[in-house]
Protein backbone atom coordinates (compact mmCIF):
# COMPACT_ATOMS: atom_id res chain seq x y z
CA UNK A 1 0.00 0.00 0.00
CA UNK A 2 2.55 2.72 0.98
CA UNK A 3 3.86 1.76 -2.83
CA UNK A 4 0.77 2.63 -4.43
CA UNK A 5 0.65 5.78 -2.36
CA UNK A 6 3.95 6.76 -3.30
CA UNK A 7 3.67 5.97 -6.32
CA UNK A 8 0.95 7.87 -6.86
CA UNK A 9 2.81 10.57 -5.07
CA UNK A 10 5.24 10.50 -7.91
CA UNK A 11 2.55 10.66 -10.20
CA UNK A 12 0.83 13.59 -8.65
CA UNK A 13 4.27 15.49 -8.76
CA UNK A 14 4.88 14.61 -12.50
CA UNK A 15 1.75 15.94 -13.22
CA UNK A 16 2.35 18.83 -11.83
CA UNK A 17 5.50 19.65 -13.36
CA UNK A 18 3.63 19.04 -16.48
CA UNK A 19 0.65 21.27 -15.78
CA UNK A 20 3.25 23.94 -15.03
CA UNK A 21 4.82 23.90 -17.88
CA UNK A 22 1.95 22.75 -20.64
CA UNK A 23 -1.32 23.61 -19.42
CA UNK A 24 -3.67 21.58 -20.99
CA UNK A 25 -6.16 23.26 -22.81
CA UNK A 26 -9.44 21.94 -24.79
CA UNK A 27 -7.51 20.27 -27.68
CA UNK A 28 -4.10 21.28 -27.41
CA UNK A 29 -3.18 17.58 -26.79
CA UNK A 30 -5.43 16.69 -30.22
CA UNK A 31 -3.33 19.03 -32.25
CA UNK A 32 0.15 17.67 -30.45
CA UNK A 33 -1.33 14.16 -32.19
CA UNK A 34 -2.33 15.74 -35.58
CA UNK A 35 0.65 17.52 -35.74
CA UNK A 36 2.66 14.20 -34.77
CA UNK A 37 0.65 12.07 -37.29
CA UNK A 38 0.17 9.35 -34.92
CA UNK A 39 -1.65 8.44 -31.58
CA UNK A 40 0.90 6.85 -28.74
CA UNK A 41 -1.36 4.72 -27.32
CA UNK A 42 -0.11 1.94 -24.40
CA UNK A 43 -1.02 -1.65 -23.92
CA UNK A 44 0.04 -5.04 -22.04
CA UNK A 45 2.69 -6.53 -23.13
CA UNK A 46 1.44 -10.17 -23.25
CA UNK A 47 -2.08 -10.74 -22.17
CA UNK A 48 -3.23 -13.75 -24.20
CA UNK A 49 -6.66 -11.96 -26.30
CA UNK A 50 -5.96 -9.12 -24.81
CA UNK A 51 -2.34 -7.86 -26.08
CA UNK A 52 -0.30 -9.57 -27.55
CA UNK A 53 2.46 -8.73 -30.40
CA UNK A 54 1.91 -10.73 -33.94
CA UNK A 55 5.17 -12.04 -35.38
CA UNK A 56 5.85 -8.82 -36.78
CA UNK A 57 5.55 -6.87 -33.30
CA UNK A 58 1.95 -5.40 -34.25
CA UNK A 59 -0.28 -5.77 -30.95
CA UNK A 60 -3.33 -7.77 -31.98
CA UNK A 61 -6.28 -8.54 -29.44
CA UNK A 62 -9.00 -6.91 -27.81
CA UNK A 63 -7.11 -3.62 -26.01
CA UNK A 64 -5.50 -2.33 -28.52
CA UNK A 65 -8.45 -2.05 -31.26
CA UNK A 66 -9.32 0.90 -28.87
CA UNK A 67 -6.44 2.34 -30.01
CA UNK A 68 -6.82 1.70 -33.51
CA UNK A 69 -10.53 3.07 -32.82
CA UNK A 70 -9.17 6.37 -31.99
CA UNK A 71 -6.81 6.48 -34.79
CA UNK A 72 -9.97 5.29 -37.06
CA UNK A 73 -11.85 8.64 -35.55
CA UNK A 74 -9.08 10.93 -35.86
CA UNK A 75 -7.00 10.33 -38.78
CA UNK A 76 -9.55 8.28 -40.85
CA UNK A 77 -6.66 5.27 -40.29
CA UNK A 78 -6.68 2.59 -37.76
CA UNK A 79 -2.37 2.27 -38.92
CA UNK A 80 -2.02 6.05 -37.55
CA UNK A 81 -2.14 4.19 -33.81
CA UNK A 82 1.37 4.01 -32.63
CA UNK A 83 0.84 1.05 -30.03
CA UNK A 84 3.68 0.18 -27.28
CA UNK A 85 3.33 -2.46 -25.00
CA UNK A 86 4.32 -1.42 -21.32
CA UNK A 87 3.92 -2.43 -17.84
CA UNK A 88 0.72 -1.77 -15.52
CA UNK A 89 2.29 0.91 -13.27
CA UNK A 90 4.41 2.46 -15.85
CA UNK A 91 1.43 2.90 -18.40
CA UNK A 92 0.09 5.49 -15.93
CA UNK A 93 3.05 6.93 -14.97
CA UNK A 94 3.59 7.73 -18.89
CA UNK A 95 0.41 9.39 -19.23
CA UNK A 96 0.76 11.64 -16.61
CA UNK A 97 4.59 12.60 -18.04
CA UNK A 98 2.66 12.89 -21.60
CA UNK A 99 5.00 10.74 -23.15
CA UNK A 100 1.72 8.87 -24.14
CA UNK A 101 -2.01 9.98 -25.40
CA UNK A 102 -3.98 7.13 -24.06
CA UNK A 103 -4.14 3.48 -22.56
CA UNK A 104 -6.14 0.78 -23.16
CA UNK A 105 -4.89 -1.90 -20.92
CA UNK A 106 -6.82 -3.08 -17.96
CA UNK A 107 -6.56 0.28 -15.64
CA UNK A 108 -9.56 0.09 -12.96
CA UNK A 109 -11.11 3.75 -13.02
CA UNK A 110 -11.03 4.58 -9.10
CA UNK A 111 -11.88 7.81 -7.76
CA UNK A 112 -8.39 8.33 -6.23
CA UNK A 113 -6.58 8.04 -9.95
CA UNK A 114 -9.47 10.33 -11.45
CA UNK A 115 -8.35 12.98 -9.14
CA UNK A 116 -4.80 12.81 -10.62
CA UNK A 117 -4.75 16.37 -13.17
CA UNK A 118 -2.32 13.92 -15.32
CA UNK A 119 -5.21 11.64 -16.51
CA UNK A 120 -8.35 11.49 -17.88
CA UNK A 121 -11.06 7.83 -17.21
CA UNK A 122 -12.83 8.47 -20.64
CA UNK A 123 -14.77 5.33 -20.97
CA UNK A 124 -15.04 1.50 -19.67
CA UNK A 125 -14.66 -0.62 -21.98
CA UNK A 126 -14.72 -4.12 -20.16
CA UNK A 127 -16.55 -4.41 -16.56
CA UNK A 128 -14.64 -6.69 -14.64
CA UNK A 129 -14.02 -8.46 -11.38
CA UNK A 130 -11.50 -9.53 -8.83
CA UNK A 131 -10.75 -12.83 -8.51
CA UNK A 132 -8.48 -15.96 -7.38
CA UNK A 133 -6.68 -18.65 -9.45
CA UNK A 134 -5.46 -21.83 -7.59
CA UNK A 135 -3.74 -24.89 -8.56
CA UNK A 136 -6.03 -28.00 -8.82
CA UNK A 137 -3.99 -30.08 -6.62
CA UNK A 138 -4.78 -27.63 -3.68
CA UNK A 139 -8.39 -28.76 -3.73
CA UNK A 140 -9.58 -25.45 -3.22
CA UNK A 141 -13.17 -24.76 -4.47
CA UNK A 142 -13.82 -21.04 -2.52
CA UNK A 143 -11.93 -18.53 -1.56
CA UNK A 144 -13.26 -18.80 1.94
CA UNK A 145 -10.66 -21.69 2.00
CA UNK A 146 -7.62 -19.31 1.31
CA UNK A 147 -6.82 -18.40 5.04
CA UNK A 148 -2.95 -18.39 5.79
CA UNK A 149 -2.24 -18.35 1.84
CA UNK A 150 0.25 -16.61 0.25
CA UNK A 151 -1.31 -14.62 -2.87
CA UNK A 152 0.92 -13.21 -5.78
CA UNK A 153 -0.31 -9.65 -7.00
CA UNK A 154 0.52 -6.94 -9.12
CA UNK A 155 2.66 -3.90 -7.65
CA UNK A 156 0.59 -0.38 -7.21
CA UNK A 157 -2.70 -2.13 -8.57
CA UNK A 158 -6.13 -1.82 -6.83
CA UNK A 159 -5.68 -5.95 -6.24
CA UNK A 160 -3.49 -5.56 -2.89
CA UNK A 161 -5.92 -3.19 -1.72
CA UNK A 162 -9.15 -5.46 -2.44
CA UNK A 163 -7.35 -8.75 -1.18
CA UNK A 164 -6.28 -6.62 2.23
CA UNK A 165 -10.07 -5.48 2.54
CA UNK A 166 -11.41 -8.95 1.58
CA UNK A 167 -8.83 -10.94 4.06
CA UNK A 168 -9.30 -8.57 7.09
CA UNK A 169 -12.90 -8.30 6.94
CA UNK A 170 -13.01 -11.93 7.10
CA UNK A 171 -10.57 -12.14 9.92
CA UNK A 172 -8.27 -14.47 7.42
CA UNK A 173 -4.96 -13.66 7.37
CA UNK A 174 -2.57 -14.15 3.72
CA UNK A 175 1.24 -13.00 2.66
CA UNK A 176 1.46 -11.30 -0.37
CA UNK A 177 4.19 -11.55 -2.91
CA UNK A 178 3.79 -7.89 -4.59
CA UNK A 179 5.76 -8.37 -7.80
CA UNK A 180 5.36 -5.70 -10.67
CA UNK A 181 7.34 -7.89 -13.73
CA UNK A 182 4.12 -9.48 -14.88
CA UNK A 183 6.61 -12.66 -16.04
CA UNK A 184 8.64 -12.63 -12.80
CA UNK A 185 5.05 -12.63 -10.91
CA UNK A 186 3.88 -15.53 -13.23
CA UNK A 187 7.17 -17.58 -12.41
CA UNK A 188 6.44 -17.00 -8.92
CA UNK A 189 2.66 -18.60 -9.03
CA UNK A 190 3.84 -21.31 -11.62
CA UNK A 191 6.72 -22.47 -9.86
CA UNK A 192 4.76 -22.86 -6.44
CA UNK A 193 6.27 -19.49 -4.64
CA UNK A 194 2.36 -18.56 -4.28
CA UNK A 195 -1.00 -21.02 -3.33
CA UNK A 196 -2.78 -18.50 -5.07
CA UNK A 197 -2.80 -15.46 -8.21
CA UNK A 198 -5.14 -12.72 -7.50
CA UNK A 199 -5.91 -10.12 -10.46
CA UNK A 200 -9.11 -9.25 -12.32
CA UNK A 201 -11.05 -12.31 -14.14
CA UNK A 202 -9.60 -11.63 -17.53
CA UNK A 203 -6.18 -11.14 -16.44
CA UNK A 204 -6.58 -14.73 -14.79
CA UNK A 205 -8.10 -15.52 -17.68
CA UNK A 206 -4.99 -14.83 -20.05
CA UNK A 207 -2.50 -15.34 -17.34
CA UNK A 208 -3.91 -18.95 -17.24
CA UNK A 209 -3.24 -19.67 -20.88
CA UNK A 210 0.55 -18.63 -20.21
CA UNK A 211 1.22 -21.50 -17.73
CA UNK A 212 2.70 -24.54 -19.92
CA UNK A 213 -0.17 -26.66 -18.34
CA UNK A 214 -3.49 -24.61 -17.78
CA UNK A 215 -5.38 -27.54 -16.93
CA UNK A 216 -3.64 -27.71 -13.80
CA UNK A 217 -5.07 -24.31 -12.64
CA UNK A 218 -8.69 -23.32 -11.65
CA UNK A 219 -10.63 -19.57 -11.80
CA UNK A 220 -12.28 -19.57 -8.15
CA UNK A 221 -15.96 -18.56 -8.29
CA UNK A 222 -15.82 -15.17 -5.67
CA UNK A 223 -16.15 -11.75 -7.70
CA UNK A 224 -14.02 -9.57 -4.70
CA UNK A 225 -14.28 -6.37 -6.43
CA UNK A 226 -15.72 -3.75 -9.13
CA UNK A 227 -13.24 -3.11 -11.63
CA UNK A 228 -14.39 -1.18 -14.97
CA UNK A 229 -11.72 -1.52 -16.88
CA UNK A 230 -11.73 1.83 -18.40
CA UNK A 231 -9.61 4.07 -21.51
CA UNK A 232 -7.20 6.62 -20.11
CA UNK A 233 -6.37 9.64 -21.70
CA UNK A 234 -4.27 12.63 -21.20
CA UNK A 235 -6.59 15.41 -20.01
CA UNK A 236 -8.20 17.43 -23.56
CA UNK A 237 -11.73 17.94 -23.91
CA UNK A 238 -11.51 16.95 -27.51
CA UNK A 239 -9.11 14.10 -27.29
CA UNK A 240 -11.56 12.66 -24.28
CA UNK A 241 -14.66 13.52 -26.19
CA UNK A 242 -13.44 11.93 -29.48
CA UNK A 243 -12.54 8.33 -27.42
CA UNK A 244 -15.89 8.43 -25.93
CA UNK A 245 -18.05 9.66 -28.91
CA UNK A 246 -15.98 6.96 -31.00
CA UNK A 247 -16.50 3.97 -28.32
CA UNK A 248 -20.65 4.97 -28.26
CA UNK A 249 -20.21 4.56 -32.69
CA UNK A 250 -19.01 0.59 -31.50
CA UNK A 251 -22.05 0.27 -29.60
CA UNK A 252 -24.88 1.62 -31.82
CA UNK A 253 -23.19 0.05 -34.67
CA UNK A 254 -23.86 -3.22 -32.72
CA UNK A 255 -27.30 -2.49 -31.79
CA UNK A 256 -27.88 -2.04 -35.73
CA UNK A 257 -26.19 -4.77 -36.85
CA UNK A 258 -24.09 -2.79 -38.54
CA UNK A 259 -20.01 -4.13 -38.53
CA UNK A 260 -16.95 -3.85 -40.60
CA UNK A 261 -18.13 -6.01 -43.11
CA UNK A 262 -21.90 -4.33 -43.94
CA UNK A 263 -21.07 -0.56 -42.98
CA UNK A 264 -20.17 0.72 -46.50
CA UNK A 265 -22.62 -0.94 -48.11
CA UNK A 266 -25.26 0.41 -45.31
CA UNK A 267 -23.18 4.12 -45.48
CA UNK A 268 -24.00 4.02 -49.51
CA UNK A 269 -27.75 3.85 -49.15
CA UNK A 270 -28.63 5.77 -46.28
CA UNK A 271 -31.94 7.09 -47.76
CA UNK A 272 -33.35 3.64 -47.36
CA UNK A 273 -32.47 3.30 -43.90
CA UNK A 274 -34.35 4.46 -40.25
CA UNK A 275 -33.04 8.11 -38.89
CA UNK A 276 -31.10 6.81 -36.39
CA UNK A 277 -28.65 5.17 -38.78
CA UNK A 278 -28.72 8.12 -41.00
CA UNK A 279 -27.63 9.76 -38.15
CA UNK A 280 -24.82 7.32 -36.87
CA UNK A 281 -23.36 7.13 -40.36
CA UNK A 282 -24.49 10.31 -42.66
CA UNK A 283 -21.51 13.05 -42.98
CA UNK A 284 -24.54 15.72 -42.81
CA UNK A 285 -25.59 14.45 -39.34
CA UNK A 286 -24.90 15.10 -35.84
CA UNK A 287 -22.12 12.35 -36.78
CA UNK A 288 -20.76 14.96 -38.83
CA UNK A 289 -21.07 17.95 -36.45
CA UNK A 290 -19.59 16.42 -33.81
CA UNK A 291 -16.50 14.94 -35.90
CA UNK A 292 -16.25 18.80 -37.18
CA UNK A 293 -16.06 20.47 -33.59
CA UNK A 294 -14.15 17.92 -32.21
CA UNK A 295 -11.50 18.21 -35.74
CA UNK A 296 -11.78 14.21 -36.54
CA UNK A 297 -12.02 12.70 -40.21
CA UNK A 298 -14.95 13.78 -42.23
CA UNK A 299 -16.43 9.91 -42.27
CA UNK A 300 -15.12 9.21 -38.68
CA UNK A 301 -18.20 6.97 -37.61
CA UNK A 302 -18.13 4.56 -40.92
CA UNK A 303 -14.18 4.71 -40.56
CA UNK A 304 -14.29 3.25 -36.97
CA UNK A 305 -16.96 0.44 -37.50
CA UNK A 306 -15.02 -0.13 -41.40
CA UNK A 307 -11.97 -0.55 -39.77
CA UNK A 308 -12.10 -1.90 -36.13
CA UNK A 309 -15.78 -3.45 -36.03
CA UNK A 310 -18.77 -3.33 -33.60
CA UNK A 311 -18.06 -3.56 -30.23
CA UNK A 312 -19.43 -7.18 -30.07
CA UNK A 313 -16.84 -7.73 -33.43
CA UNK A 314 -14.41 -6.79 -31.62
CA UNK A 315 -15.64 -9.18 -28.19
CA UNK A 316 -16.10 -11.94 -30.31
CA UNK A 317 -12.96 -11.90 -32.69
CA UNK A 318 -10.58 -11.23 -29.44
CA UNK A 319 -11.93 -13.11 -26.56
CA UNK A 320 -14.86 -14.62 -27.45
CA UNK A 321 -16.31 -17.95 -26.96
CA UNK A 322 -14.52 -19.10 -29.97
CA UNK A 323 -10.98 -17.99 -29.30
CA UNK A 324 -8.68 -19.61 -27.02
CA UNK A 325 -9.63 -17.34 -24.10
CA UNK A 326 -13.36 -18.27 -24.46
CA UNK A 327 -15.23 -15.54 -22.30
CA UNK A 328 -18.65 -15.70 -22.72
CA UNK A 329 -19.97 -12.39 -23.17
CA UNK A 330 -23.47 -13.34 -22.08
CA UNK A 331 -22.19 -14.27 -18.36
CA UNK A 332 -20.61 -11.31 -18.28
CA UNK A 333 -22.03 -7.48 -17.70
CA UNK A 334 -19.90 -6.63 -21.09
CA UNK A 335 -23.36 -7.10 -22.85
CA UNK A 336 -25.49 -4.17 -24.65
CA UNK A 337 -28.19 -2.43 -22.24
CA UNK A 338 -30.99 -4.06 -24.69
CA UNK A 339 -29.35 -7.46 -23.64
CA UNK A 340 -29.48 -6.50 -19.69
CA UNK A 341 -25.61 -5.43 -19.76
CA UNK A 342 -24.45 -2.27 -18.35
CA UNK A 343 -23.18 -1.02 -22.44
CA UNK A 344 -25.52 1.73 -22.61
CA UNK A 345 -24.45 4.07 -25.90
CA UNK A 346 -25.49 7.96 -25.51
CA UNK A 347 -27.51 9.27 -27.87
CA UNK A 348 -26.54 10.22 -31.25
CA UNK A 349 -27.66 14.11 -31.24
N1 LIG B 1 -7.33 -3.41 -12.89
C1 LIG B 1 -6.46 -3.37 -11.74
C2 LIG B 1 -5.32 -4.36 -11.87
C3 LIG B 1 -4.43 -4.08 -13.01
C4 LIG B 1 -3.40 -5.13 -13.13
O1 LIG B 1 -2.99 -5.73 -12.14
N2 LIG B 1 -2.97 -5.37 -14.32
C5 LIG B 1 -2.02 -6.42 -14.51
C6 LIG B 1 -2.72 -7.71 -14.73
S1 LIG B 1 -3.49 -7.74 -16.33
C7 LIG B 1 -1.25 -6.14 -15.75
O2 LIG B 1 -1.67 -5.35 -16.56
N3 LIG B 1 -0.17 -6.84 -15.87
C8 LIG B 1 0.48 -6.95 -17.11
C9 LIG B 1 1.54 -5.96 -17.32
O3 LIG B 1 1.96 -5.27 -16.40
O4 LIG B 1 1.93 -5.87 -18.51
C10 LIG B 1 -5.94 -1.98 -11.54
O5 LIG B 1 -6.23 -1.11 -12.36
O6 LIG B 1 -5.24 -1.73 -10.54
Amino acid sequence: MATLKSNLIAAGLLAAATFVTTPSFAGEVMDEIKERGSLICLVNTNSPGFSVPDSNGVYEGFNPQFCRMAAAAIFGDAEKADIRGIGFSDSMKTIVAGDADMASRSITATGTRDADPGMAFVVTTFYDGQGFMVPKSLGITSAAQLDGATVCAEEGSTTLLNIADWFSDRDMSYKVENIADKTARLQAFYGGKCDVLSSDFTALASDRLLSESPDDYIILPDVISNEPLTLVTRPDQQLEAAVFWAFQVMLWAERFDINSVNVEEIAANLETRPKSVRRLLGKDSAMGDIGAKLGLHENWAVEVIKQVGNYGEVFERAIGLETPIGIDRKGTPNRLWVDGGLLYANPIR
